[in-house]
Parts: C-alpha cells; sequence; structure tokens
C-alpha cells in the first residue's frame, strides 16, 4: 500500500517525512511507481492521465480545497479535498483585502494615483456597507466571521440556506436570490464551480445587484461570463472587480482585464496549500479509509463538492 505523490518538488520531501514518520510508504512521481497495484492513495493537482492503471485504488486526494480540476473518479473510488485551517484562513486573509480595497475605492486611488491627482471621494462606515457572501461554506463561514467583526453588515447565500453560526448573519437559500442579490453592495464569490455554478456570474445576476457594486471573486474563473463583466463595467452596473481566478489561466497578456483600472488581478494565490498541513490532511485521510471512520474532506461526488 502507499500514497503516489504527484505535487510540487518543493513539497515532496516534507510529505515523505510526515508519512514515514507514520509508517506510511510514499512515491514521488508516476516514474517511481514500479507496480501500479501497490498504488492506494494519489495526492495531486494535476492528475495522471488514467486513473484506471491503478487497480488498488481506494481514494484520490485534491492538494487543494477545490476538485474540479479533477476527472470523473473510476467507480468506487474515493474523492477528498483537503481540509486545511491555514488554505481557509488565507483565503479568509484575501477576501477581507478585496474588501476593504473596494469598500475604500482603492481601484480609483491607484488609478488617480498614476496621474499624481490628489481628489477626494466621500468615505462611508463599514457598517454603511452591505457584503454579500454567495457560498457560505467552510471559507465563506469564517470570511462573514470577519467581515462582521470589521462592522460590515453581512448576509450569505447556500444552496441548502445553511452556512454561518451568527444571528447577525442571515443566510439565504436559492429561492431568496434575487433579495440577497438585492442587498450586496459588495459581492463575493467563494463557490465551488460545479454544474450549477458555472457562469453564475453573469448579465443577470450583475443586473439584480444594487447600481455601482462591486465584485470580489476567489471561486474559479469559470464562474465568470467576462463579456457579461465587461459590459457591467461599461454600463455602471458593475463599479469594480478584484479577482483571483481568471479562465484561462494564466490570464493572456493582451488581455482587456489587465488593462481596465476598476479591475484587480492577483494570480490565484488567495491560498497556497501548505506542505505540512496538505500531508497531515492525506494521513488522517489514509488511516480512516483503513478505520472505516468518515473520511475528511469527503467530496459529494454527485453534487462536486
Ligand atoms: P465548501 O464546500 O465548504 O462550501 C461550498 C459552499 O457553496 C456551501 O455553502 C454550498 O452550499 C455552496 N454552494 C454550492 N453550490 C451552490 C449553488 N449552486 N448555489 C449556491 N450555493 C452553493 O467549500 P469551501 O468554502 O471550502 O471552498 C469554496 C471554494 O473556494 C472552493 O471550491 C474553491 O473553488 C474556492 N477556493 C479558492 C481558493 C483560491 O486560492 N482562490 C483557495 C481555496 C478555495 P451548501 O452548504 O448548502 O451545500
Ligand atoms: C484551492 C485553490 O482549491 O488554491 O485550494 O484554488
Amino acid at each position: 500500500m502507499a500514497l503516489l505523490f504527484l505535487s510540487t518538488p518543493a513539497r515532496a520531501p516534507v510529505w515523505r517525512q510526515i508519512l514515514s514518520d507514520a509508517g506510511e510508504t510514499m512515491i514521488d512521481g508516476e516514474g517511481a511507481v514500479t507496480d501500479p497495484a501497490l498504488v492506494t492513495e494519489i495526492a495531486c493537482w494535476t492528475p495522471p492521465e488514467d486513473l484506471g492503471r491503478y487497480p488498488n485504488l481506494r481514494v484520490v486526494i485534491s492538494v487543494g480545497a477545490g476538485v474540479d480540476h479533477l476527472p470523473p473518479m473510476p467507480p468506487g473510488v474515493a474523492l477528498s479535498r483537503t481540509l486545511a485551517p491555514g488554505i481557509e484562513a488565507m483565503v479568509r486573509d484575501w477576501v477581507v483585502m478585496a474588501t476593504l480595497m473596494l469598500h475604500r475605492d482603492m481601484p480609483v486611488y491607484l488609478d488617480q494615483a498614476r496621474s499624481r491627482l490628489w481628489r477626494t471621494h466621500p468615505v462611508r462606515a463599514a457598517s454603511a456597507r452591505r457584503v454579500g457572501i454567495l457560498g457560505m461554506g467552510r471559507i465563506g463561514g469564517l470570511v462573514a466571521g470577519s467581515l462582521t467583526a470589521l462592522g460590515f453588515d453581512v448576509a450569505g447565500l447556500s444552496r441548502s440556506g445553511a452556512g454561518a453560526d451568527m444571528d447577525s448573519v442571515p443566510v439565504f437559500g436559492m429561492d431568496q436570490r434575487d433579495a440577497f442579490l438585492a442587498r450586496s453592495d459588495l459581492l463575493v464569490c467563494l463557490l465551488p464551480l460545479t454544474g450549477e455554478t458555472e457562469g453564475i456570474l453573469d448579465a443577470s445576476l450583475f443586473a439584480a445587484l444594487p447600481k455601482g457594486a462591486g465584485l470580489i471573486h476567489a471561486g474559479r474563473g469559470k464562474h465568470l461570463n467576462m463579456p457579461d463583466l465587461q459590459a457591467a463595467l461599461t454600463s455602471g452596473q458593475l463599479s469594480a472587480a478584484v479577482l483571483d481566478v481568471t479562465e484561462p489561466e494564466p490570464l493572456p497578456p493582451g488581455h482587456w482585464l489587465w488593462h481596465d483600472p476598476r479591475v484587480i488581478i492577483t494570480p490565484h494565490i488567495a491560498a497556497q496549500t501548505d506542505a505540512a498541513e496538505g500531508a497531515r490532511h492525506a494521513l488522517a485521510v489514509i488511516r480512516a479509509m483503513r478505520q472505516g471512520l468518515p473520511v475528511p474532506g469527503l467530496v459529494n461526488q454527485d453534487k462536486g463538492y
């Protein structure tokens, strides 16, 4: 029994140490596989071309929080996403940064600074800014707590209508989507990418936001309809956007998004999985599977998250 490790070389020694201290075997890279029958777990971002090559595979572990980059699993193979406090805290920090940037008009001030323009604009209190969080899972809930602590008027939306355990943060269900959007001066997307959520950030959603709303997007590039974003910025329906994810990634150098002063781009760095946290998650998955216990980060493969 061995875990096949298919992630970045810098993480490999950390994983090897943690797994070997726990008495587990790690194979580093497909080139090192002598007998595919030995492989019982695969940890990866980019999966092997043919998962069917491994007859005793029991689980594939995404080394990130998302799993949309992975293909359908062969029958009987479980899928786990990495649960790591570090990932969640990093995305939370990024969203707080982006929210404050839009709340305090940083795209405008950065643009003014390029032409040495000293011009002030009215400042609003955080309590006067309504933030809507699309996706109230592990990260959305954490973000809601931090933005509430900063004084923002926060609400969330989830598929089930469940989410934050905070009385001050109402969570809307899908049937209340328009009411949720109508009270989102700043909309934060923290959704998983699924068949239901692909393209969800489109003209009809933007039209349901208050005029001049801001978009903060750390989900996946394919959530966002780019031509609709451009049209919403042009019409003023959206005033600005901060995007950590794009389609494609990397964003090509000539893309209009790079040149639009109302848009701030970061190159998918809201979070990076810490090697030790990732390895400890993998170890917890291996142990749970072996003992027949609930698997940490188990993905509902029908729902896609
Ligand atoms: P969770 O699975 O914990 O939460 C997902 C949330 O989305 C749940 O509230 C779920 O609702 C909701 N949801 C799912 N489908 C829909 C839908 N169709 N309509 C409305 N709500 C929906 O995920 P995490 O919080 O851990 O992560 C969320 C995403 O963040 C990841 O999938 C990934 O795409 C992104 N991410 C980005 C990173 C980056 O660096 N940019 C880093 C890490 C994550 P319910 O609970 O009711 O089912
Ligand atoms: C993740 C990511 O899913 O970094 O962890 O996007």
